[in-house]
């Protein structure tokens, strides 16, 4: 049962699609306050009361005890103290003795979530617009919240198969020759690939839409030549419009009046990657609709998927905030430079870029009306993926195309997945992408991954082999890394052979990672989940943070900490553990419940099956499109006859039909062997392990 309530004169955000009439008794559970122009929803928390949700964010599965704050920010440093990172997931769920239920604050603008952080057994919710409408979402588990939300938000975007496959990606790829060495980089020693992300050095001086005709002379007959090899290319797009004459975007945006407008009536300028820039307002729909098509001047290339980038948005600097930094730099100019004057100088300039400031200098047009940005900040990314998705409809509406984003809101997953931003090379951040895979899944958002390896820092060759070890799992699974920092691929490592046999499990997996996704995707189910929410009873599970459920049949969880040989885990129920060195090369353990610790070497990889349970596991591949999917040997633990079904189809339909794309496998037992059959495909039960 979902209930709303509306404070003051809500914005529209696009997040939810079902028209729900508003409730005109209190809000249930909370104690609302208005102040100042601001509205606070308060509740006492008990000892174990749990809160989940806030979608891509730091600290753990579990968000109580910290403060956060959700404004969308390019902050490339995802440390705990952080209050946010790039996207805003209003969404949070309760669980806890008398405690069990969902709440969304549909509110563009910023808005606190103090869980326990002032005051441990206290939470306070703050709307800085006072405007919102506010969701209460009641059922009988935290599973069936989600789904119920899931409901409220719409289906998730879907994803082409091949963007299933793994990418490789660098900030620094610049011309045509040097993808085609990082592709055969990779095909020479096998290592599956089924893309290479263009970042923005393929343009001409950072111009969206643009390529560098030096670098790429014949882009359409590069991409054709990678489409033989089975890779596609995705080129970045950037939220700014390089400000410069004779570029045609710049042009036709200012002569429309498509960017962004100061309260003079003037286009904001700020700048990012190619210097001074406009920004659309992607918050029009006939903006959205000029930019959308604007990615058909790739798309005719061949190009079939791409990333939106900056687009918190990010601003390096305003003409403003840069006016007013050289200003205290020459009222500093002649003194002697002290501890007050010293710092002031520095933070004129270190506190440019995505300034509080320069989000309220600029206006966007919400129907028809002139709303200031700061009040709907974290609709920008949203709006702007959004243009990009119906762009591609437009173009072609048979076919899915890929789209990832940086920032996002929800209602943003209708249209494109994210990845988790600029992470960096540290061990801690293999475990916080192992974190939000969950809590973004709760929000809607299904394709996601982060930048494996980590992006900025050098990574190691024991950090990106355990990396991938999760990487299998996620639905993107995208290794890419910064300008400057140590090459990456994994065929530049001494290990590359270790690096390579785990991506094949990725390949193998395929199908039935395929499957899941798209059974969660069409039926607002989650892909991974938190174990509290498969084992509410159990007060060990609920607290585990370092592994989560995948899909209905598994579990996962990766080593996270340098130079360990095994790590614990907790089995909540029994489960067959698959110890996997590559798609050909596992061993199987039968493990009743309980604690363990669990030898893996750094070339090894656990994915656990819940006993009752069996999987399909295809032979490797180096594309997806090479995967045989008619050809699957099953893995499990069962006592009796177990019957599946699995979904597949040709990976680029628009409207999917659940129904019409699941076979159904049987597997029989008989003493001691098991036997499986399933319409059309060729079935190996070898792997099935029968009974204690
Ligand atoms: O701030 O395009 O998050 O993935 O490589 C740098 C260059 C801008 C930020 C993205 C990152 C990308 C980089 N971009």
């Amino acid at each position: 049962m979902i209930r709303r309530y509306d404070f003051g004169s809500p914005i529209p955000t696009g997040a939810v699609v079902r028209t729900l009439a508003c409730e005109n008794t209190p809000v249930p559970f909370f104690q609302v306050e208005a102040k100042e122009g601001q509205v606070s929803f308060s509740l006492t928390l008990d000892r174990d009361d749990m809160i989940f949700g806030l979608g891509e964010n730091v600290r753990g599965i579990n968000k109580r005890g910290h403060l956060f704050r959700a404004w969308n920010s390019d902050d490339f440093s995802h440390t705990e103290n952080k209050a946010g990172i790039y996207a805003s997931h209003n969404l949070l769920l309760f669980s806890g003795k008398d405690k069990l239920f969902g709440v969304y604050f549909d509110d563009p603008g910023a808005v606190t979530f103090d869980l326990g952080y002032t005051q441990q057994d206290s939470v306070r919710i703050t709307s800085e617009n006072g405007n919102l409408s506010v969701y209460i979402i009641e059922a009988d588990s935290l599973t069936a919240i989600c789904k119920e939300f899931r409901g409220l938000i719409g289906r998730s975007y879907l994803p082409p198969k091949w963007a299933f496959g793994y990418i490789q990606s660098r900030w620094g790829y610049s011309t045509d020759e040097e993808v085609r060495e990082i592709v055969k980089g990779h095909r020479d020693r096998h290592i599956p690939l089924d893309g290479v992300c263009m970042d923005i050095d393929y343009m001409e001086d950072y111009k969206d839409f643009t390529w560098d005709k030096k670098k790429f002379p014949d882009l359409r007959g590069f991409n054709d030549d990678m489409r033989q090899e089975h890779i596609r290319l995705i080129p970045i797009i950037d939220a700014g419009v390089k400000q410069q004459d004779g570029y045609d975007t710049c042009e036709e945006g200012l002569e429309k009046g498509y960017f962004v407008k100061k309260a003079d009536g003037k286009p904001f300028v700020g700048a990012v990657w190619p210097g001074r820039s406009y920004f659309p307002d992607f918050l029009r729909e006939d903006v959205r609709q000029w930019f959308g098509d604007e990615y058909r001047k790739l798309l005719d290339q061949g190009v079939e998927g791409f990333w939106n980038d900056m687009n918190e948005p990010a601003l390096f600097y305003s003409e403003e905030s840069l006016a007013d930094a050289f200003q205290v730099a020459d009222e500093l100019r002649h003194e002697n430079l002290d501890i007050r004057s010293a710092f002031a100088l520095k933070d004129a300039f270190a506190n440019l870029s995505n300034n509080p400031e320069d989000y309220k200098r600029f206006y966007h047009q919400v129907e028809g009306k002139a709303v200031r940005h700061d009040k709907v900040h974290n609709l920008y990314g949203a709006c702007m993926t959004q243009a990009a998705a119906e762009g591609f409809r437009r173009y072609d509406a048979s076919k899915r195309f890929l789209m990832f984003s940086r920032a996002s809101f929800i209602g943003a997953h209708r249209y494109g997945g994210v990845w988790q931003g600029d992470n960096n090379a540290w061990w801690a951040h293999l475990k916080m992408n192992l974190q939000m895979m969950p809590s973004l899944n709760m929000c809607g958002f299904l394709y996601t991954g982060a930048d494996l390896g980590g992006f900025g820092c050098n990574t190691t060759e024991d950090l990106l082999l355990r990396w991938l070890q999760l990487g299998v799992f996620t639905p993107l699974m995208r290794n890419h890394a910064a300008q400057g920092t140590r090459d990456q691929e994994a065929f530049r490592f001494s290990n590359w052979a270790d690096m390579r046999n785990i991506i094949t499990v990725r390949y193998a997996l395929l199908p039935y990672l395929y499957s899941e996704f798209m059974k969660a995707a069409l039926q607002d189910d989650m892909l991974f989940r938190p174990l509290a929410f498969d084992y509410p009873d159990d007060d060990t599970a609920r607290r585990v943070e370092d592994q989560v459920m995948l899909g209905a049949d598994c579990m996962i969880a990766p080593v996270y900490e340098q130079n360990a040989r095994g790590r614990h885990v907790y089995l909540p129920e029994d489960m067959l553990m698959v110890r996997f060195r590559s798609a050909e090369d596992y061993d199987l353990t039968p493990m009743e419940a309980g604690h363990y610790w669990i030898e893996l070497d750094t070339t090894e990889m656990p994915l656990f099956i819940r006993r009752g349970h069996v999987i399909p596991l295809a032979k490797p591949a180096e594309y997806v499109e090479g995967i045989d999917e008619s050809d699957l040997k099953l893995l499990g633990w069962v006592d009796k006859d177990v019957s599946i079904t699995l979904y597949s189809d040709d990976g680029y339909t628009t409207s999917p039909c659940l129904e019409k794309g699941l076979t159904a496998i049987t597997l029989q037992v008989q003493g001691e062997k098991a036997t499986a059959q399933g319409h059309g495909l060729t079935l190996h039960a070898d792997d099935v392990i029968i009974g204690d």
